[in-house]
C-alpha cells in the first residue's frame, strides 16, 4: 500500500516548519526583534534574508559547477537594470510562495502586505533597463552560465510626484533602509584610473605603452543572486559602487590637507551616486562617461581575472567569454579589453583584436539620432588618454579595410570613421561598437531592418554577416505568473500543467479553449476582478473613482514625443466633446503612467497637458463617459498592477521610432487588445495574434520618412476634421488651463507647423480605429475572444526565446545543469579562489 499523500503532507509540514524557523531566526538575529516588536518592514527583511539563505546553497553550487566545467560564460554589460521587487519572484522560483503564505498567516502575518514593503530597485529608465532584468531572469531559468554587470546607483530613477499637474522629481533613496538581497564583496575591489598621461617605454622588440592615470577610484562589487525558476541555477548580478582610492587619500591626509582629502573622496564616490534619468536621449556630460568607463573597467578586470584563473594564455579567450553590450553605454569596453590585453598582458595587437571581436556583441536600441552616444575627442583625451590612442589605432586599421573594400570613396571613409573629423572631433560610440564586435543586432525585425538599411548601412555593406535581429521578449514569470495569479491559475488548470511558465509557446494548445464559452467567461471574470483591484488602487493614489465597467485604455511608458501620449490625450478631448454633445460614447477610462526626463521640457509640458485635460473632463458633471487618470510615479511594481487590468493597450509611436517596445508584449499576454502603429515589435505581435485581433492604424515607417522629407505642416490634417480643429483650439486657448491660458500655445502651434512626430497626420486614422475599438468593446464576448487569442498566441515573446537566440546565435553559450545543492558540511573546497 502506498502512503504517498501522507509522505507529501509530511514533506510540506517539514518545509513549513523549516521556513518558520528561519523566519523567526532571521527576525531575531538579523533584526534583533521578536514577532511582537517587529514592524512590517522587519518582517520583509526577515523573509528576504531567509529566502536568500536558501538561494545561497544553490548559488555556491552554481558557481562551483561553472568553474569545474570551465563553461563559456555570457557577460551582460548594461548601465541599467530595472529590477523592481525581488521577494515574490524568489519565493515563486523556489516554489515556497504558498508555504510561506501559510506559515506567516498562522502567526497572523499577511504575506502580501510584507511584499508591499519592498522598495523597487529602479536602476534603469525604461524598456532597456527592464529588458536587462528580464534577460537575467531568463538566463538563470535556462541554466545558462551568465553574469550581469552594472552600476550600483545609490539613487535610481527619480520618484515622480505631481504638484498642480506638473511633474516634480525627488531623489529615489532605495537603499535608505538597506538592501537584503546584496552581498558586498570588498575582497574583490578593482582600481580604476582616470586622466594622466601615457608613456611610451622602449623595450627589446619595440616599445610598450604605460598609462599613468592622474587619479584612481575603487570599484567595490555588490553581488545579488539571480534565481532561475524552479531549477538550481543561481547566477550573479554584480553591481559596482565607487569608493575613494585609499592610497590617494593617505597622501593628502599625510600632507595635512584633511578637507581636501574628504572633498576628493566625495568626487570619487559621486561616480555611482545617481542614474542619469534620460531615456532615449543623451546629454554629453563628463560624469556620464566616467560612470560608463568606471563600471566597464571593473567588469573587464573581473572577466579577465576569472579567465586567467583557469587559462595561461589568451588564445581561447573568446571561446570562454562572450560579452554583450546593452546599447553603446558600455562600448568603451572594447578599448578597455584591448588596453588590458596589449598593454598589461603583452598580447600582439592582431591577436588581441581577434579575441576582442570574437568576444563582443553589440545590441542597438535606438534609431533616434539624439540618442546616439558621441563624446568630444577632447573629453576622451583628458579622461581616458590611453583609450583615445587605442581607438585611433583601431580606427586607422579599420579605415584601411574600408579603403580596400571601397576604393576612391573618401566620403564613405569619413562617414564610417570612428572619430568624426571637422572642428570638434567626436568619438562615435556606435561605430566603435560595430567595429569591435562580431555581432550587431536590433531588437525587433523592423528595427533591425532599419539599422541595416539606414542607421548603419555602410557597415552592413561592408560586413553583412555581422548583422542580425533578436526580437525582444519579457519574462512570463514576472509578467504573467506573479502579476496575474488568477489568469495563471486558469491557464494551468486548462492546460493541465504549468509547463507554460517555462515554455510559453505551450499556450498555443489553448486555442480551442478560446472558442469555449466557459473559458471566455472565466477570462472575463478575471479581467473584471483585476479591474476592480486597479480601481481601488486608483482611488487610493488619486482620489478618483473610476467605473470598472468602463474600458480601461492604458498607455504606460516613458514620456516622449515619439511615443505620442499627446495623440491619446487629443483623442480624449474629441471623445469628451462628442460626449458633451450627447453622442453615445463608450465609457472609457484612460490610464496614463509616465516619467519625463527632468530636462525634457516638452515632455513635462505634455504631463501638465494630460493633467489639465483630466481636471476639466473628470470634473464636468455633464458627461461621465470619459475619465482620465494619471498614475504618479510609474515604475515596475505599478506596471504589475496596471497591466493585468488593461482592456486596451496604446502602442501608438510614430512608425520607425520605437525600436521594439516590451510593454506592448506584457499587455497583450495579459489579454489587452492593442491599438498600434506598424512600429517595433507591434508588427510581430500583430502577426502572432492575428490581424483580426489587433487594431492597426497609421503611417508606415516609409511613409513617415516621406512625409518628413516633404515637411508638410500638421495644419494640412485639419481639413474635414472640425472636431480635431475644435479640440486643438480649446487646448490652445487655455480652456483646460484657465489659470495659465497661454501654456499650451507653443505646443499646439508646433503640431500645426512642422509636426515632426506626425501626430496630426495620424490623427484621423487613429480616431477612426478608436471608433472601431468602441464598437468591438460593446460586443463583450467577441472582445473576450480576441483577448483570449492574444493571450494564447504570445508565446514567441517570452524572453526565454530571445535569450535562447542570443545564446545560440551570438554567444555560443550552452545550458549547464546544476545539481541539487549538497549539504555544505560535505562539500569539498573546489573553488579556485580557495585552493
Ligand atoms: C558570487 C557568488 C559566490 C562566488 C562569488 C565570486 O558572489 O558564490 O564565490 O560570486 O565569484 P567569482 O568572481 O570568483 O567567479
Amino acid at each position: 500500500m502506498s502512503n504517498a499523500p501522507d509522505d507529501a503532507q509530511n514533506a510540506d509540514n517539514q518545509t513549513q516548519l523549516a521556513l518558520r524557523r528561519t523566519f523567526v531566526d532571521r527576525l531575531r538575529y538579523s533584526r534583533s526583534k521578536n514577532p511582537s516588536t517587529a514592524t512590517t518592514f522587519d518582517r520583509f527583511v526577515a523573509v528576504s534574508l531567509a529566502v536568500r539563505d536558501r538561494l545561497v546553497e544553490r548559488w555556491i553550487e552554481t558557481q562551483r559547477t561553472y568553474y569545474e566545467q570551465d563553461t563559456k560564460r555570457a557577460y551582460y554589460l548594461s548601465a541599467e537594470y530595472l529590477l523592481g521587487r525581488t521577494l515574490r519572484s524568489n519565493l515563486k522560483a523556489l516554489a515556497i510562495y504558498d508555504d510561506y503564505k501559510k506559515v506567516l498567516a498562522e502567526i497572523g502575518i499577511d504575506l502580501d502586505e510584507v511584499l508591499e514593503q519592498e522598495p523597487d530597485a529602479g536602476l534603469g529608465n525604461g524598456g532597456l533597463g527592464r529588458l536587462a532584468a528580464c534577460f537575467l531572469e531568463s538566463l538563470a531559468t535556462l541554466s545558462l552560465p551568465a553574469i550581469g554587470y552594472g552600476i550600483r546607483y545609490e539613487f535610481g530613477i527619480f520618484e515622480q510626484a505631481i504638484r498642480d499637474g506638473y511633474q516634480v522629481e525627488r531623489a529615489d533613496e532605495w537603499l535608505k533602509f538597506g538592501n537584503p538581497w546584496e552581498f558586498a564583496r570588498p575582497e574583490y575591489t578593482v582600481a580604476v584610473g582616470f586622466g594622466g598621461q601615457t608613456l611610451h617605454v622602449p623595450t627589446e622588440d619595440g616599445f610598450r605603452v604605460l598609462w599613468k592615470p592622474a587619479t584612481k577610484v575603487t570599484g567595490v562589487p555588490y553581488d545579488t543572486p539571480v534565481a532561475g525558476y524552479r531549477c538550481n541555477t543561481v547566477n550573479t548580478l554584480r553591481l559596482w559602487a565607487a569608493r575613494a582610492d585609499q592610497e590617494f587619500d593617505f597622501q593628502l591626509f599625510n600632507a595635512g590637507d584633511y578637507l581636501r582629502a574628504v572633498e576628493e573622496k566625495n568626487a570619487s564616490e559621486v561616480i555611482s551616486k545617481v542614474l542619469y534619468p534620460n531615456d532615449s536621449f543623451e546629454i554629453g556630460r563628463e560624469l556620464r562617461l566616467k560612470q560608463e568607463y568606471f563600471f566597464v573597467a571593473c567588469s573587464i578586470h573581473d572577466i579577465v581575472h576569472r579567465y586567467l584563473k583557469q587559462h595561461a594564455t589568451f588564445a581561447s579567450f573568446s571561446e570562454k567569454v562572450a560579452i554583450q553590450l546593452n546599447d553603446t553605454h558600455p562600448a568603451i569596453a572594447i578599448a578597455e579589453l584591448m588596453r588590458v590585453l596589449v598593454d598589461e598582458h603583452n598580447v600582439e595587437w592582431e591577436e588581441a583584436f581577434k579575441q576582442t571581436v570574437g568576444a563582443f556583441g553589440y545590441t542597438n536600441h535606438t534609431l533616434l539620432p539624439e540618442a546616439l552616444e558621441r563624446w568630444p575627442a577632447a573629453t576622451f583625451a583628458r579622461l581616458l588618454p590611453r583609450h583615445l590612442e587605442l581607438i585611433q589605432e583601431i580606427n586607422r586599421r579599420f579605415l584601411r579595410e574600408v579603403t580596400t573594400h571601397f576604393p576612391h570613396s573618401p566620403e564613405l571613409v569619413s562617414r564610417m570613421s570612428i572619430i568624426s573629423d571637422g572642428a570638434e572631433r567626436e568619438v562615435r560610440m556606435a561605430h566603435l561598437a560595430v567595429v569591435g564586435s562580431h555581432s550587431v543586432n536590433g531588437v525587433a525585425q523592423l528595427h533591425s531592418d532599419l539599422v541595416q538599411a539606414r542607421l548603419l548601412k555602410d557597415f552592413h555593406d561592408l560586413w553583412p554577416e555581422r548583422f542580425n535581429n533578436k526580437t525582444n521578449g519579457v519574462t512570463p514569470r514576472r509578467w504573467i505568473l506573479e502579476c496575474n495569479s488568477q489568469l495563471s491559475n486558469l491557464l494551468t488548470e486548462r492546460l493541465g500543467t504549468d509547463s507554460w511558465v517555462t515554455n510559453l509557446e505551450a499556450l498555443k494548445q489553448l486555442e480551442p479553449s478560446v472558442e469555449d464559452a466557459e473559458f471566455r467567461t472565466s477570462l472575463r471574470t478575471i479581467k473584471m476582478e483585476n479591474k476592480l483591484e486597479l480601481a481601488k488602487l486608483i482611488f487610493k493614489l488619486t482620489k478618483l473613482r473610476v467605473d470598472p465597467q468602463s474600458m480601461f485604455d492604458v498607455q504606460i511608458k516613458r514620456l516622449h514625443e515619439y511615443k505620442r501620449q499627446h495623440l491619446a490625450a487629443l483623442h480624449a478631448v474629441t471623445l469628451y466633446l462628442r460626449a458633451k454633445r450627447g453622442e453615445a460614447v463608450q465609457p472609457r477610462t484612460l490610464i496614463f503612467g509616465a516619467k519625463a526626463a527632468p530636462g525634457y521640457r516638452r515632455a513635462k509640458l505634455i504631463i501638465k497637458l494630460i493633467h489639465s485635460i483630466a481636471d476639466i473632463i473628470n470634473g464636468d458633471k455633464r458627461q461621465s463617459a470619459v475619465r482620465i487618470v494619471f498614475m504618479p510615479n510609474y515604475r515596475v511594481s505599478l506596471a504589475e498592477r496596471i497591466i493585468p487590468a488593461a482592456d486596451l493597450s496604446e502602442q501608438i509611436s510614430t512608425a520607425g521610432m520605437e525600436a521594439s517596445g516590451t510593454g506592448n508584449m506584457k499587455l497583450a499576454m495579459n489579454g489587452a487588445l492593442t491599438i498600434g502603429t506598424l512600429d517595433g515589435a507591434n508588427i510581430e505581435i500583430r502577426e502572432a495574434v492575428g490581424e483580426e485581433n489587433f487594431f492597426l492604424f497609421g503611417l508606415t515607417a516609409e511613409e513617415v520618412l516621406e512625409k518628413q522629407r516633404q515637411r508638410l505642416t500638421g495644419r494640412a490634417a485639419l481639413k474635414n476634421d472640425p472636431l480635431l480643429e475644435e479640440a486643438l483650439k480649446l487646448i490652445r486657448e487655455g480652456f483646460f488651463c484657465p489659470e495659465e491660458p497661454d501654456l499650451f500655445h507653443q505646443l499646439v502651434d508646433d503640431l500645426l507647423g512642422y509636426d515632426q512626430y506626425l501626430v496630426l497626420a495620424d490623427f484621423a486614422e487613429y480616431a477612426q480605429k478608436q471608433a472601431e475599438v468602441e464598437r468591438e468593446f460593446r460586443n463583450t464576448d467577441e472582445w473576450t475572444r480576441k483577448a483570449g487569442y492574444n493571450i494564447v498566441r504570445m508565446g514567441r515573446f517570452s524572453s526565454d526565446r530571445t535569450i535562447r537566440e542570443y545564446a545560440e546565435g551570438i554567444w555560443g553559450v550552452s545550458p549547464c545543469a546544476i545539481a541539487s545543492p549538497r549539504d555544505p558540511s560535505l562539500v569539498p573546497n573546489a573553488h579556485p579562489d580557495l585552493v
